[in-house]
């Protein structure tokens, strides 16, 4: 049971490459609901304590449907499914290559919520073209417990996005605990308040937007994911889904580069193409990153460990 990490703009993503459950042949949707409903073990075994994190991204490699996909791939967390990861298929990307199982070009991967494409350039920076995207809902107002009434716009980017510019925090290391908080805070009234993606579903990722502090970028984002650990990249499927609201608002033009800092200054470089096969809003992005591989190992499962399968809540 071989596993490979590697980290994206310092967000670490864990594949496992061989073993794993059998999760059968269907499509990369059906084989997340069989891992979801009869092997949730393994996600735990694989990405919480006492062998990961709570920052930490597993990812299971599965054969693809078609011929012509590199790969399928199932992105999970401390609590569980994720449709789609960026950073994460950008560590991915940056697997295959260690590997030497695919070379510098394009290359198709099947994930829960589509077939997305990611090219390998020479240099070893990875290009990922993103599931499409939108802002599902503009400024919406939401009350947060002792705080007040913040705004913001909800968005798809491969994964639910909540995205507030009126925080009034500042996005830097040193307030990581604060923006964690506020951010939580932010997630539960969202829930209580019942404001949620298309067709109910939960928004479960919470972004803050803010000004970039290096001039050579276009804004500086906080997220925090399902399982309140925060993304050390500017996280793909949010820089995704801010692409999505800055092309609704005009602010960018199709093709133009949007430089994405994460609240550890690490960047991605996005931008997005329309396209009249798609609805009204609707953009198609491009996050592109670099992913290094830093540990090659096994699992081990020794009998009589009693958090060999992990630390569950
Ligand atoms: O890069 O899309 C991303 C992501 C989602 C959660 C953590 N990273």
């Amino acid at each position: 049971m071989r596993f490979i990490d590697s980290h994206t703009g310092g967000e670490p993503t864990r594949i496992l490459i061989s073993g794993g459950p059998d999760l059968g042949r269907g499509s990369m949707a059906e084989r997340l609901a069989a891992f979801r409903e009869r092997h949730d073990n393994w996600r735990s075994a694989i990405v919480n304590e006492p062998r990961g994190s709570d920052v930490l991204v597993g990812a299971l490699l599965c054969e693809p449907l078609e011929a012509d996909s590199a790969c399928g791939v199932i992105f999970f967390n401390n609590v569980g499914f994720l449709g789609m990861c960026g950073h994460g298929t950008i560590g991915l990307v940056a697997t295959l290559a260690y590997l030497g199982r695919i070379a510098p070009g394009v290359h198709s991967i099947e994930t829960p919520v589509g077939k997305v494409s990611a090219t390998l350039h020479e240099d070893g920076r990875v290009s990922v073209a993103n599931v499409p995207s939108y802002r599902h809902a503009r400024k919406v107002a939401v009350q947060v417990p002792g705080h007040g009434l913040v705004h913001g716009d909800v968005a798809w980017g491969g994964n639910w996005f909540f995205l507030c510019e009126d925080h009034g925090l500042s996005l830097d290391r040193a307030h990581i605990d604060a923006l964690t908080s506020f951010s939580w805070r932010i997630r539960q009234a969202l829930r209580e308040q019942g404001v949620t993606g298309a067709g109910g579903a939960e928004i479960d990722h919470i972004e803050l937007v803010g000004p970039a502090q290096d001039p050579a970028n276009d804004a500086r984002n906080f997220v925090l994911c399902p399982g309140k650990a925060y993304d050390r990249s500017p996280c793909g499927t949010g820089t995704s889904a801010k692409l999505a609201c800055v092309a609704a608002d005009g602010k960018l033009q199709p093709g133009a580069l949007w430089q994405q800092e994460s609240v550890i200054g690490s960047v991605f470089a996005g931008s997005f193409e329309r396209s009249a096969a798609l609805p009204e809003g609707h953009v198609l992005p491009t996050i592109q990153g670099r992913a290094f591989v830093n540990m090659d190992a096994n699992l081990v499962f020794q009998p009589g460990d009693p958090f060999a399968w992990g630390i569950t809540s």
